[in-house]
């Protein structure tokens, strides 16, 4: 059985594989297709451990026949959180293998956030880590077990010593593989989110494999590429634009770090000659303040992508100077669409654009808010469609209705300008979304819990400007009785959210000031921090 999505309308989809973005191929084409001539290569090292591309796919096999004899087949579901170890793609890779679509969390995704995702995708499996305090001990799988009938194995992986899942993927056994059908959801991406509830992006294999391939060449990857993965493997950033995946697809080695700061990252670059990384903004600018008095050989570094958050012209000026790398601007979101700054580009366009889109057949509209084109140059809201955009969020009809135009064009909720060049530059928003150094917070999501505490009687959620993160969080709240943020921070603890969704500041009002139509204006709340970072 299939996993349902929105499928592309046929004429594109048959314009899609005329243009040869489509090549009805496997995602797991990419592992197969090094195996021949780089078998011994490193695909995949941490501080502690190297895989070659033979044991990637060994490992990957023996864990998938495991999972096919526990009961686990081709259109069934999986939830992944795993920290950025080896595991992460021996388990990505024997899922797809198998046909199992995982969803892979975020490894600070908490409680709320993991029965979201089991209880849209209600997965048969679960893979995660007692690196994660959640399964540090076996409360919380028993739990979930009680909770989703669906669930019918967790599987523990432990960071040091012996694991079920070293164990599975260990032991040499005979995977016969199903034949995979390309056009099937592959996996699902995280949407970053602006409604109460998360949502799930289907990923196809041929959509997918379309983005890292061409995003491979565009980035110029190549079999000597070292690429320091040290954002959250499983984001689209670091796993596909062209991330550890275009790594692979182009033979190169992915070296796994624990987190972007430079005590962490430099000694691994200095120590396996690393070429290419992705960072977001505050990482990198971590990463400026660090380079001049570091002991480390940075020198072997030729180019830092950065991207998931507007990058500042000032930053973006010293990464030459500093880092002595080439710099490449990143806009792109879990549903799709991915802009890069070419190698080509002249200094102007790379230090103050966003890119432009990967494909020829990325199709762009810059509207205003009555969905009519603006004039060239001019700043409005993007919509997109394309080879390798999605066409609808897992099971959720009533969003999608708003989310795409009458002609399938995603409304990203980014505001851009884009140049005649192509050229995208993002000027703003116009989601109910915090973008907090790249990690986004749907407001609405933060806000429903918050409106659950018996106290609370109206909240609002904004972003406020932060010179290090670019923007922080501040609830607006509406209490019947006194309340401190200290007893909100641990509320909303308790319930078991992600800590980046935890409001940076909490302010108490008599009131929320409302627009001509009686919805709360955040403009208005935004506006109170002007002049502020
Ligand atoms: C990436 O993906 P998501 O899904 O976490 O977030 C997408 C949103 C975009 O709609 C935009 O609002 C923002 O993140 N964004 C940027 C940006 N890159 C992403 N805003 C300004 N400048 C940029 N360079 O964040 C993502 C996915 C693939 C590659 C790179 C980033």
């Amino acid at each position: 059985m299939s996993i349902e999505y929105t499928p592309w309308p046929e004429d594109l989809a048959a314009h899609y594989r005329a243009q040869g973005y489509w090549q009805d191929k496997p995602l797991t084409s990419i592992l197969y297709e090094q195996l021949a001539h780089n078998g011994q290569g490193i695909a995949v090292a941490d501080a502690n451990r190297q895989l070659s591309y033979q044991q990637l796919d060994d490992y990957s096999s023996n864990l998938a026949a495991q999972l096919a004899s526990q009961g686990l087949q081709s259109g069934d579901t999986a939830l992944v959180q795993l920290p950025n170890c080896v595991e992460f793609y021996i388990s990505y890779f024997a899922l797809l293998k198998l046909g199992v679509a995982p969803v892979c969390a975020l490894f600070n995704h908490q409680r709320t956030e993991l029965q979201s995702y089991c209880e849209i995708l209600q997965p048969k499996l679960l893979i995660v880590s007692s690196a994660q305090a959640l399964f540090a001990d076996e409360s919380f799988t028993h739990e979930l077990y009680n909770r989703f009938a669906c669930i019918s194995h967790i599987m523990v992986d432990h960071s040091k010593g012996n694991s079920e899942l070293k164990q599975a993927y260990l032991q040499t056994r005979t995977f016969n593989a199903p034949k995979l059908n390309p056009e099937d959801v592959a996996f699902f991406q995280l949407s970053g989110g602006s409604t109460g509830t998360p949502k799930l992006i289907p990923r196809t294999h041929n959509d997918y494999l379309y983005s890292v391939v061409a995003s491979r060449d565009i980035c110029q990857l190549h079999g000597d590429t070292r690429y320091l993965c040290a954002l959250p493997a499983p984001h689209n950033f670091p796993l596909s634009s062209p991330g550890a995946l275009g790594v692979f697809a182009a033979g190169g080695s992915v070296i796994l770090a624990s987190d972007p700061s430079p005590s962490h990252c430099f000694p691994l670059i200095e120590r396996f000659a690393i070429t290419h990384t992705a960072l977001v903004p505050p990482a990198l600018q971590l990463w400026l303040q660090h380079a001049q008095q570091s002991q480390h050989d940075l020198s072997s570094l030729a180019l830092i992508q950065v991207g998931g958050a507007k990058l500042s012209r000032t930053v973006a000026e010293q990464v030459r100077p500093l880092l002595g790398a080439q710099l490449q601007q990143v806009f792109g979101m879990a549903e799709g669409l991915v802009n890069y700054t070419r190698h080509d580009d002249d200094d102007e366009l790379v230090l103050t654009t966003q890119g432009r889109p990967i494909s020829p057949d990325d199709e762009i509209k810059v509207v205003d808010e009555h969905g009519q084109p603006v004039a060239p140059g001019e700043a409005g809201r993007l919509l997109t469609r394309g080879p390798y955009t999605f066409r609808g969020y897992y099971k959720s009809p009533q969003h999608n209705a708003s989310a795409f135009d009458a002609d399938g064009f995603y409304a990203s909720g980014d505001l851009v300008k884009q140049l005649s060049s192509g050229h995208l530059i993002v000027v703003g928003r116009d989601k109910d979304q915090i973008n907090r150094g790249g990690e986004k917070i749907a407001a609405e999501e933060v806000e429903n819990h918050l409106l659950g505490h018996q106290h609370i009687e109206q909240v609002a959620i904004v972003s406020m400007p932060d010179a290090t993160l670019g923007e922080k969080s501040c609830a607006f709240v509406v209490a019947a009785e006194k309340l401190t943020p200290l007893q909100l921070r641990k509320y909303l603890r308790q319930l078991g959210i992600a800590d980046f969704k935890v409001p940076d500041k909490f302010q108490f009002v008599a009131n929320l000031p409302l627009t001509a139509v009686g919805k709360v204006d955040k403009k208005a709340l935004r506006a109170t921090f002007d002049g502020q970072a």
